[in-house]
């Protein structure tokens, strides 16, 4: 009976999430947090690709030195559009605001979010960003040139449009920490009965710690950009040496946020890795409490290092030493993290299906990418690199290698929770093969042409690095079959896949006791929880 209704809802596909409403405003008018972190992964579709693009077109530029599609000046603006739309449009928002506003209230044994009108008025904001940042690029005096750090005095005086740029990425602050402020509030008080914290699914926690980063630092970035406007309006001088003013200060400000941004950004991925490792190697988790006090502490020791992105900017040799030894600091909750998933793995019974297949892949380059954070973060060998091709494959490997990996990971997993069917697994192992070994053709040379001198943010460089960025655009090419191959199957599968069921992974958290997808008021009645996720011994 109950399999029957599963299936026949599940036949008449996700859309008719809320008491059979169909059509465009069912949508854009919803509060169900689960129809909004449908919208939220499909706008988030929409501008990552367009962010592939852009990154796409630059490879293409960088095929050989000289002028190849571009000129210099276009250059510019595309590396500050790509940065902008995958840093403020797609990672920042990424796996908190789609997974984690469909699953949250159901891995907590809750009907919906704390505020859900505020939670449509995120989307909205988010919507409403991602427009006025379209705007930047096709009105005015064209799109922005600075980079995404917009960083002062160029950005007040260019003539690009950077002020619209910069309002984008205001009004998409205010998207974050709404955001932030729902799920703080939903975690403390809509939690089921007997959900204690120490019975929380670890991917909860890395909610909570990134909606603290989320509601403290955004505000920090909101005020500087805005200051970022008044300076091109009116002059002022803050960051203008010629007014007296200082630019360094703007990249103080600029990064106190920034840089606790990338805790928002890989925190949540590192509890989608944590919460599908258990299921997929069939025994509980190594070390919960580590786990979960390890997301805050990335979370709160992340505030304090930001002055690793100015070694080369003129700070005093004191606090060049200290952000560097802080630096080293984050490293420790982050090898805990990485220690325990290993360890949650080691003895299991372990399927590789897609979800863990990614997962693996995150562990493999994520582990890359902090390691060669550290190379960063060491003032000697900073000095030499800052500014190059070594940083840019470095924070590709931990957003893209990390954080869209685990994002991937987390998208196959949840699926049919999400749309009641099944991807084609087969098509998905085969995207991921593409997308692993397009990945390392194309970033891992840049660490090497980097090593060896060639500056970030140039359209042409010298001869001598030409072979490396031939096999790096190749890359490039390999990498975006993977991504085609990856959303077709998925999209295919929304209407075409196999019936999944309600457990279809045997998962033992609680969005796993509810039919696929989940009913318009998740629970027939909230369930009383008597002991922690992931039991499997
Ligand atoms: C197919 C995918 C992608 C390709 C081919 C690509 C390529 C590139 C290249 C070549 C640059 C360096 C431009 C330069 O300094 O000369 C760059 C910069 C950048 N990329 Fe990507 N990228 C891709 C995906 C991503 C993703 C997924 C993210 C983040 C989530 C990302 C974030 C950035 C950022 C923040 C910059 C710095 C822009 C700046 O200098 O202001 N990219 N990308
Ligand atoms: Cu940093």
């Amino acid at each position: 009976m109950k399999e029957d209704r599963e299936n026949r809802k599940a036949d008449r596909g996700f859309w008719i999430y809320e008491g059979g409403k169909t059509g465009l405003f069912s949508w854009i008018f919803t509060t169900d947090h689960k129809r909004i972190g449908i919208l939220y992964l499909t706008s988030l579709a929409v501008f990552f690709a367009a962010g592939v693009t852009f990154g796409i077109l630059m490879r293409l530029e960088l095929i050989s030195p000289g002028k190849t599609i571009m000129s210099a000046s276009t250059y510019n603006s595309i590396f500050t559009v790509h940065g902008v739309i995958m840093i403020f449009l797609f990672i920042i928002p990424g796996i908190p605001v789609s997974l984690g506003n469909f699953l949250l209230p159901l891995q907590i044994g809750a009907r919906d979010v704390a505020f859900p009108r505020i939670n449509l008025l995120s989307w909205w904001l988010y919507i409403a960003g991602g427009i006025i940042a379209l705007l930047s690029l096709f009105t005015g005096t064209g799109p922005p040139d600075t980079g995404w750090t917009f960083y002062a005095p160029y950005s007040i005086r260019t003539g690009t449009n950077v002020s619209l740029a910069v309002f984008a990425a205001f009004v998409l602050g205010f998207s974050s920490i709404l955001t932030g402020m729902n799920f703080i509030t939903t975690i403390h008080r809509l939690r089921a009965p007997g959900m204690t914290w120490f019975r929380i699914p670890l991917f909860v926690w890395t909610l909570y710690a990134t909606a603290w980063v989320q509601i403290l630092a955004t505000p920090i970035l909101a005020i500087t950009l805005l200051l970022i406007i008044l300076e091109r309006f009116f002059g002022m001088g803050l960051f203008d040496p010629a007014k007296g003013g200082d630019p360094v200060l703007y990249q103080h400000l600029f990064w106190i946020y920034s840089h606790p941004a990338v805790y928002i950004m890989i925190v949540p991925a590192m509890g989608v890795v944590t919460e599908i490792i258990p299921v997929f190697a069939r025994r509980t988790v190594f070390g919960y409490k580590a786990i979960a006090f390890s997301s805050i502490g990335i979370a709160a020791v992340g505030f304090f290092v930001w002055g690793h992105h100015m070694f080369t900017s003129g700070i005093s040799d004191t606090s060049k030493v200290i952000f560097s030894l802080l630096t080293f600091l984050v490293a420790i909750p982050s090898g805990i993290k990485v220690f325990n998933w290993v360890a949650s793995l080691y003895k299991g019974s372990i399927k590789v299906d897609t979800p863990l297949l990614y997962v693996i892949s995150f562990i493999f380059l994520f582990c890359i990418g902090g390691l060669t954070g550290l190379i960063n973060g060491t003032l000697a060998t900073n000095i030499h690199i800052h500014g190059t091709h070594f940083i840019v494959a470095h924070f590709h490997y931990v957003m893209f290698g990390g954080t869209a990996f685990a994002f991937f990971a987390g998208i196959h997993y949840w699926f049919p929770k999400i749309f009641g069917r099944m991807y084609s697994e087969a098509r998905a192992k085969l995207a991921w093969l593409f997308l692993f070994i397009g990945f390392n053709v194309l970033y891992f040379p840049m660490f090497i042409v980097g090593w060896q001198g060639m500056p970030r943010r140039y359209y042409d460089y010298l001869p001598e690095f030409h072979n490396l960025n031939f096999i790096s655009t190749t890359g490039s090419w390999i990498l975006a079959v993977g991504l085609i191959l990856l959303f077709a199957n998925l999209i295919r599968s929304v209407r075409k896949g196999e019936i999944a069921g309600s457990n279809p992974w045997k998962g033992t958290t609680l969005e796993w006791t509810v039919p696929s997808p989940p009913p318009v008021e998740n629970f027939e009645e909230i369930p009383t929880v008597t002991h922690g996720p992931y039991k499997y011994e």
